[in-house]
């Protein structure tokens, strides 16, 4: 039987020690008052994209990006009764188009319905391009085809577009921005739990399992709420191409990256450590991708030189990008973090000392998700 007072963290050994919680209603459950430091704003629709199959390696697999992943870090922040956990608040259309192209968000929010008009049947599988504009053609005219737009403004075929993708990906543009709020509001720290990720996604295009770029929407909130310099630092596995790209040009958005190498790991071609800032954001990038295998006591070393440059940048408010599939038993990943290094990750994250926004993302050892995400949590709470 589960203790509901229990706030000790939890150290999972090893990916076969697993611990299984029943279905879990969709962020149904909002806890009193228990504690004044870490607020969560849950997407209460996250469960509506639900992809069936991705691409992988020339085969249709089930996907990785499920529901369940964040259904299991609701299910450990209420267990340890971390928090208050609340559905976000409504933004205008302006918050969405201040970090993505009218054009893409139009075409997004349309998607599903264009899919299915092309013909009924198309409603019983999910849309994945399977055309791209890569050098040498043109993005600035959008093509009447379906199949063509798909491509247009994506990268990959592995981040299936469902009937419930734009209202499950606009309503966690809420969560961030939500949080944000609250820190811009004054609170220490805010956490925006949702899916589907969002680093991957660029001004105008999805993928990695990402259509909208939650972690943009909170640092470009926090630059409207007044805070002059923020820091984005995204500790995922994979390298948040989409970011980057957001803010490479920007003085005033610092971005630094904790990742596979690109040269082995996805998202393949981007996330060097060569790149550095472009024009004006000059020196406002850092990229510290590390092999395959790397162990928390190196990737604290990383660590380390991300959050000197954060400081050194002079940040005044900080976003994460909190992706734990730097987990050992992550199934598509190759870092070998353990549960345990998740609370000296946290306790390392607290340390800054700056009002924190921290965005879920990727994370797919679904049975050890809520655990190592809440271990960030609680030891930064
Ligand atoms: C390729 C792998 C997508 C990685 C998604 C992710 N299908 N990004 O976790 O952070
Ligand atoms: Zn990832």
């Amino acid at each position: 039987m589960l203790d509901l007072f229990d706030r000790r963290p939890i150290f999972l050994k090893s990916p076969k020690n697993r611990w299984r919680t029943g279905p879990l209603p969709p962020c149904k459950l909002v806890l009193p008052f228990i504690h004044p430091a870490m607020i969560t704003f849950c997407n209460p629709h996250h469960a509506l994209h639900q992809g069936q199959f991705e691409m992988f390696r020339g085969a249709l697999v089930p996907c990785h990006e499920v529901p369940a992943r964040a259904d299991q870090v609701l299910a450990e922040l209420q267990r340890r009764r971390l928090g208050e956990v609340r559905h976000p608040q409504p933004f205008a259309a302006a918050a969405l188009e201040s970090i993505h192209s009218p054009r893409y968000l139009r075409f997004l929010e349309t998607a599903w319905s264009q899919w299915v008009a092309i013909d009924p049947a198309n409603a019983a599988h999910d849309a994945l391009p399977s055309v791209w504009p890569t050098r040498g053609f043109r993005a600035d005219v959008e093509p009447d085809n379906f199949a063509a737009r798909m491509g247009l403004y994506s990268f990959d075929a592995g981040s299936p577009l469902t009937s419930g993708t734009w209202v499950a990906a606009r309503a966690g543009a809420e969560c961030a921005l939500s949080a944000a709020e609250q820190v811009a509001q004054g609170a220490r720290a805010a956490f925006a739990l949702t899916r589907p990720p969002g680093h991957h996604a660029g001004a105008d295009f999805f993928g990695g399992y990402c259509f909208l770029n939650n972690a943009a929407f909170a640092a470009q909130h926090l630059r409207n709420s007044g805070r002059e310099r923020v820091a984005i630092l995204d500790v995922d596995y994979h390298h948040g191409n989409g970011t980057q790209a957001i803010f490479y040009d920007r003085p005033d958005v610092f971005f630094a990256s904790l990742h596979g190498d690109p040269r082995t790991e996805y998202p393949f071609f981007l996330g060097h450590a060569d790149e550095t800032g472009h024009g004006a954001g000059q020196g406002t990038n850092l990229n510290l991708p590390m092999p395959r295998g790397t162990v928390y006591a190196d990737w604290s070393g990383a660590l380390d030189v991300a959050l000197a440059a954060i400081r050194r940048f002079g940040a005044q408010a900080l976003v994460v990008s909190l992706g734990v599939d730097t987990f050992v038993g992550d199934p598509i990943s190759g870092f070998a973090l353990r549960s345990d290094d998740y609370l000296r990750m946290g306790e390392r994250l607290e340390a800054v000392g700056l009002p924190t926004v921290l965005v879920f993302e990727g994370g797919y050892a679904v049975d050890a998700v809520g655990v190592n995400a809440v271990n960030v949590l609680q030891a930064f709470a």
